[in-house]
């Protein structure tokens, strides 16, 4: 009995680590999405959940459940596709695990162990959403949420986040560097530039007020850095501004490692708003200056992405989010994005489309007034064109 029940597992196991994808009839030009998430939490190994001892779990019974994979930093060494995902077991902590993949889109496969960051922040709760960067220094750096309980205050879910940094070289060593200093009380979804900036780090943050809340902050900001072992840094220049009445205006927040194209640094971020069903989060796109990637240069109207079918449902439904994307050596783009916080997907598309996407898409006009005016010139235009063409 106890043999047949393992031998389940394991087959039903090999199936979800060895199950092909493929792409969905969407259509919108720009990207392809595909059927089956890249990863979920069946995609964790059984003996990380099962106590596999006959005697001491006669019943076979879960031993430390997994309850969603998704939001994971993604990155291409030698030709193949790593995803450091977010984790997060059935105690409702988190941890990075690695998970490798031939081609990007299946057979994503986690290693035998998970990542063990080295522990020196002794308040640290929890940990969560890396953002894997291939500086030219030579490391790849991880920057993530270090999550502490906020103990100024008697609520008892209060909690403070901040930047956590580690780098390796190959995703197995892991240095821990302090926590990122910044002015901002709390920070969350910082990312670091693959290239130094005037000679130093550069970050892209998101300075908030409250742990939920960013309150005063304003957008992304950016910000340089002169010592990554003891990474601090002044004054964040909001580059990427939250706007009323848009996908940003609750808050916003950097994604990818921006990508580095002939017209400018691509970046796929999460924008957010309130809605009756709470809060919604859709990805979206803008571009900075190759020379100062501190500057915007282009941003399309509303979102590139956003929850669709299945996807709207989840732990934190109408959500999705991204903190990795890769290029490929055929400039093929793979953006990796969670859904509702439970699992990951892949969406593919060429370098070409993106830049033909982020630097033709008009931008946001801000008024019903003026966008019904920019749609109907579109119309206009099309119908114009369409009587002469042989269709
Ligand atoms: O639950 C949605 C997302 O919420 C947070 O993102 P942000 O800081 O922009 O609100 C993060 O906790 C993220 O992990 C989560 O997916």
């Amino acid at each position: 009995m106890y043999k047949e029940k393992l031998k389940k597992i394991i087959q039903s196991y090999n199936n979800t680590i060895s199950r092909r994808n493929r792409k969905t009839d969407f259509y919108n030009g720009l990207f392809d999405r595909w059927e089956n998430p890249v990863l979920t939490r069946d995609h964790i190994p059984y003996f990380w959940k099962y106590n596999l001892n006959k005697e001491e779990n006669p019943n076979l019974i879960e031993t430390l459940g997994v309850n969603a994979v998704f939001n994971a930093g993604a990155i291409l060494l030698d030709e193949k596709y790593y995803l450091v995902a977010r984790v997060e077991g059935n105690d409702r902590k988190s941890f990075f695990a690695v998970a490798e993949s031939d081609n990007g889109v299946d057979g994503f496969k986690f290693w035998d162990y998970p990542v063990l960051l080295p522990d020196t922040e002794k308040d640290e709760v929890n940990v969560y959403d890396m953002r894997l960067t291939k500086h030219e220094d030579g490391w790849i750096y991880g920057v993530f949420c270090s999550e502490s309980k906020d103990t100024s205050v008697s609520d008892l879910s209060a909690a403070k986040a901040a930047a956590g940094i580690v780098r390796t070289k190959d995703l197995k060593e892991w240095e821990r560097l302090p926590n990122l200093k910044t002015k901002s009380p709390q920070q969350r979804n910082v990312v670091l530039h693959p290239e130094f900036v005037n000679g130093k780090y550069a970050f892209y943050t998101r300075p908030q007020d409250g742990f939920i809340e960013t309150g005063s902050g304003g957008g992304i900001g950016f910000a340089l850095c002169d010592d990554i072992e003891n990474p601090e840094i002044g004054h964040e220049r909001i580059i990427n501004h939250r706007k009323y009445h848009t996908i940003t205006e609750a808050k916003n927040g950097a994604g990818a490692v921006p990508i580095k194209t002939e017209k400018g640094w691509i970046h796929i971020a999460h924008g957010v708003r309130n809605t009756a069903a709470g809060l919604r989060y859709v990805l979206y796109a803008f571009a900075t200056d190759l020379a100062d990637p501190g500057k915007q240069i282009a941003e399309p109207s509303g979102l590139l992405l956003g929850p669709l079918g299945g996807e709207r449902v989840g732990d934190v439904s109408n959500v999705v989010f991204c903190n990795g994307a890769v290029v490929n050596e055929n400039n093929e783009v793979f953006i990796y994005y969670a859904s509702s916080d439970t699992r990951l997907h892949v969406a593919t598309t060429t370098l070409e489309k993106l830049v033909h996407y982020v630097f033709n898409t008009p931008g946001d006009l801000l008024r019903s007034a003026d966008c019904v005016k920019q749609r109907c010139q579109l119309i206009a235009k099309n119908l114009e064109y369409m009587n002469k063409m042989d269709l």
